[in-house]
C-alpha cells in the first residue's frame, strides 16, 4: 500500500506528479503546510514537513528522495534511467535543483507573493533574481542539442529539476534569456502527470 501526505499545494506536488507518471495506485492525504506539524505528521517525519511517503510499510521523507526512491522501484521502464551514468545524471541534477535553484526561488516567493505585502523586501526578491541566473545559464547550456536532461526522454531529472523551477513559471519570471531552458519547462509542464496533479487537493 502506498500513500503519500501533503497538499498539492506544497512541495507534495513534485511527488504526486511522480506518482501520476509512475501509474502508481496511491491514496493521497492532502495534510496542508499548517498542519505539518501535527503530532501525527511528526510521527511520520520528525522535521514535521511534508511531502511523506508510506510505501509497503517504509517511511521516506524529502521530496527529491522520495522521487529518486518511486523512480528506481516503480519506474525502470519509464523515469529510471537504465545505467550508472543516467542515475549519476539523476542525482546531480536533483541536488542541483534543490541547492542551486530552490533557495533563490524560495526568496523570491516569500518577498514578492507568499509574505504579507508589510514584510516583502523586494532587495532580496530581486538579488535572488540576479543569483538564479548563472544556474539558469548552466541549465540553458545543458539543454542545448538534447530533448531532456539526460538525452532524448523524459526521466526523474527532468521532473525533479522541473519541479523545483515550476515556482519560476508561476511567478512568471522571465526566462527569455534562456530559451531552451524556457521551452524545455514549458514541455515538462504540461505533460498530463502534472496537470492531473493540479487537480488535487
Ligand atoms: N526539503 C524538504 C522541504 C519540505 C518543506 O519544507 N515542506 C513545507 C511545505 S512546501 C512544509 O512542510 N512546511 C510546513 C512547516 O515547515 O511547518 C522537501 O523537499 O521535502
Amino acid at each position: 500500500m502506498t500513500t503519500l501526505y501533503g497538499s498539492s499545494k506544497s512541495r507534495a506536488a513534485r511527488s504526486l506528479w511522480a506518482l501520476e507518471e509512475l501509474g502508481v495506485k496511491y491514496d493521497h492525504v492532502p495534510v496542508t503546510p499548517p498542519e505539518a506539524k501535527s503530532p501525527e505528521n511528526l510521527k511520520r517525519n520528525p522535521n514535521g514537513h511534508i511531502p511523506v511517503l508510506e510505501d509497503d510499510g517504509l517511511v521516506v521523507w524529502e521530496s527529491m528522495a522520495i522521487n529518486l526512491y518511486l523512480a528506481e522501484k516503480y519506474g525502470r521502464n519509464s523515469l529510471w534511467p537504465s545505467d550508472l551514468s543516467g542515475h549519476a545524471g539523476a542525482f546531480k541534477w536533483s541536488f542541483w535543483g534543490m541547492t542551486e535553484t530552490e533557495p533563490h526561488l524560495i526568496a523570491i516567493l516569500r518577498n514578492r507573493v507568499l509574505n504579507p505585502p508589510d514584510q516583502r523586501d523586494e532587495k532580496a526578491a530581486s538579488a535572488a533574481v540576479e543569483a538564479l541566473k548563472a544556474p539558469l545559464k548552466a541549465l540553458d547550456q545543458s539543454l542545448q542539442g538534447s530533448e531532456y536532461l539526460l538525452g532524448n526522454s523524459f526521466t526523474i531529472a527532468d521532473l525533479n529539476v522541473a519541479a523545483v523551477m515550476s515556482w519560476a513559471a508561476m511567478m512568471r519570471l522571465d526566462l527569455s534569456a534562456t530559451p531552451t531552458a524556457q521551452a524545455w519547462l514549458q514541455k515538462c509542464l504540461g505533460r498530463d502527470a502534472n496537470a492531473k496533479v493540479r487537480t488535487l487537493k
